[in-house]
């Protein structure tokens, strides 16, 4: 096989596996519910399928292959600039089937396009970048779906195995040793990544001490039964106003009933002491490590901490190493429809020792979504671009509910402080002195 068919085959294989997922998202679900609005905050279930496919018209079949639009007319419909969330379930979406039938349609004009693609001569094909990108699109829509999917009302759809059990995860020190120096932030080479995650940067981390592992439902019912949502010395001025107007008391779909319980995908039980917390705001996770005395990681310090190999002193793909994301390393994949308790994965450790930097729960970090140095927007400004500013905290990591294709070291998410509906936890930090580097 040459390179070209090897890549080939990672392609239809990715766009495979994201369509497998989409198709079984829409269709444990009957109609009623893909046209309903679950949550202003989540468009209904089957704009997000017709999206889908639009995207992979765009920039496949018309950009790369050159091919006249299928359906022109609805371009407006599914761009997601036109109308906000709260706004799309009254504009005239393709129906449930139609929005099928136009995927189906799309993906396999795509296939044929794959067989005549040369992978060389233009950006957006060269390494498959195009193709990677769609893949990652589908996959990150088919991560929205999920959350659409716990917020949704009525009787539980959704299924998996729990989580693999950690091996060793009592012997574990709370917190790990970042030493302080240099480090290369960002990638110029992974063929795959996103604009925002380039061009590679060298940037000086003075030392810290992280976590091991995210902070756990325990610490964090902790927090709650120490006051912590009732004193303002916490939270700052935006996150303890926000507190107030919203009434926060506790994680989004944590209930007390007596003992807190969490609702996931439509089933109530116990909270996990020892699981990761999920469903806390920006300004919760922000709150909590005042509490604790500590402070969430930057950005840079995050991305230090799941790729800097002291010993080469390089940056790796993950806090493994070079290889893509197995079972064995990393909660990836919707496999599991929760985290993994605090410690799993002693195989997808970083040098540093911790944890579950990679899959879970996605991470809060103290950073504004910003561009690096030497950013250009790449293909469209709407993926980053538009985005970028001191109104966007970053989010690195991936969580259960992210495709292992749209997850690396390198992978920057955004949000709102005050979003909650995403799968997102945290870790804390605090500052090494260097005598201790
Ligand atoms: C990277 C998750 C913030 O959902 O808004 C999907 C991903 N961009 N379609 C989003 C995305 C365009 C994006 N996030
Ligand atoms: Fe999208």
């Amino acid at each position: 096989m040459t390179d070209n068919d090897t890549l080939r085959e990672r392609i239809a294989g990715e766009l495979s596996a994201a369509r497998d997922r989409t198709t079984y998202l829409t269709t444990v679900v009957g109609e009623a519910d893909l046209v309903r609005q679950h949550s202003p905050l989540m468009s209904p279930l089957v704009w997000d399928l017709a999206h889908i496919a639009n995207q992979e018209e765009l920039w496949l079949l018309r950009e790369v292959g050159g091919l006249t639009p299928i359906h022109p007319e609805i371009d407006p419909l599914y761009d997601a600039f036109e109308h906000p969330r709260a706004k799309r379930p009254a504009l005239p979406l393709l129906a449930p089937g139609e929005a099928r039938g136009y995927g189906h349609e799309v993906r396999g004009r795509v296939m044929d396009l794959l067989e005549k693609t040369r992978f060389d001569g233009t950006r957006l094909t060269d390494g498959g970048f195009a193709f990677g990108m769609i893949a990652q699109h589908e996959q990150q829509h088919d991560e929205t779906m999920l959350a659409t999917h716990q917020l949704r009302a009525g009787p539980p759809v959704l299924s998996a195995p729990p989580p693999p059990a950690p091996s060793d995860a009592v012997t574990l020190p709370a917190e790990v040793l970042v030493p302080g120096g240099p480090f290369t932030m960002g990638t110029s080479t992974e063929p795959w990544a996103l604009d925002n995650e380039r061009p590679a940067h060298v940037v000086d981390v003075p030392p810290f001490y992280l976590d091991t592992t995210p902070v756990t439902n325990a610490a964090y019912a902790a927090f709650i039964a120490d006051g912590g949502y009732d004193d303002p010395r916490w939270w700052t001025a935006d996150g303890w106003a926000h507190r107030q107007r919203a009434g926060l008391e506790a994680p989004l779909f944590w209930r007390w009933e007596g003992e807190w319980v969490r609702v996931s995908f439509g089933v109530g039980l116990p909270i996990i002491p020892n699981e990761p917390v999920l469903h806390v705001s920006w300004y919760e996770a922000d709150a909590y490590a005042r509490w604790a005395g500590r402070r969430l990681p930057t950005e840079a310090e995050w991305e230090k901490a799941a790729r800097h190999d002291p010993v080469s002193g390089r940056s790796m793909r993950y806090p493994w190493g070079d290889f893509d994301p197995t079972p064995e390393v990393a909660n990836l994949g919707q496999r599991h429809l929760r985290p993994a308790l605090a410690g799993s994965y002693p195989l997808g450790a970083a040098p540093s020792g911790a944890r579950q930097l990679i899959g879970d729960v996605w991470e809060w970090t103290s950073s504004d979504f910003l561009p690096y140095p030497g950013f250009t927007a790449w293909p469209y400004k709407e993926y980053s671009e538009v985005f970028f500013g001191p109104e966007y905290k970053v989010l690195r990591g991936g969580a259960f509910g992210v495709s292992a294709v749209a997850c690396r070291g390198t992978f920057r998410n955004w949000d709102y402080p005050v979003r909650r509906q995403i799968f997102a936890g945290f870790r804390t930090a605090r500052s090494g002195s260097l005598e201790t580097a």
